[in-house]
């Protein structure tokens, strides 16, 4: 059976709700990709100690015809194409998009590392994959993911901005 890929995905500045739409359509041109499933697009505050504007954040779910670097360098050239415009420090970005889980696997290299090392302390990572799929396993800790948003502090926001029904139309 074919991996479940969930990614991240995430922007602060432009108009980021297109932005994170764009990202969707720009992954699926390529043939490697088959889209599974979207999140909603949601509102989210910054988790970061540099002060920047809110994001908005939502999660797709493809299948993987490659490696997990092969994807990377997919989301890579992706977000190089769509962040000429990228201008302010630290975190502030067009669109970022992250590989959060690829299927059960563990993989700790240099150059990436899978499950995303900060997927369970994020609320706005965790939430629309969640919203995909609620029975998520997190295989590094071989826990349900939803077990970690009782840890999560109160201070991360996160508000439904877009239902998933109207985000790919
Ligand atoms: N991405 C970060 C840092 N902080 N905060 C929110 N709300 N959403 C993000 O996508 C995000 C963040 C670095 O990738
Ligand atoms: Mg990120
Ligand atoms: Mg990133």
């Amino acid at each position: 059976m074919d991996k479940k890929v969930f990614i991240g995905i995430g922007s602060n500045i432009g108009n980021s709700s297109e932005n994170c739409i764009e990202s969707i359509k720009e992954i699926i041109k390529d043939s490697r990709a088959k889209l599974k499933s979207t999140s909603s697009l949601y509102h989210t505050s910054p988790v970061s100690d540099v002060e920047q504007n809110d994001f908005i954040n939502c999660a797709i779910c493809i299948t993987w015809v490659g490696t997990p670097l092969d994807l990377l360098g997919l989301l890579h050239r992706i977000e190089d194409k769509m962040g000429r415009t990228r201008t302010i420090r630290d975190g502030s970005r067009t669109i970022d998009l992250d590989i959060l889980l690829f299927g059960d696997l563990i993989l700790d290299s240099p150059s990436l590392k899978i499950p995303h090392p900060e997927l369970h302390k994020r609320k706005f990572a965790i939430v629309p994959c969640l919203e995909i799929s609620p029975e998520i396993i997190h295989p590094s800790f071989n826990k349900p993911l939803n077990e970690f948003l009782s840890y999560i502090d109160d201070g991360q926001k996160i508000q439904l901005m877009k239902d998933r029904k109207e985000v790919m139309e």
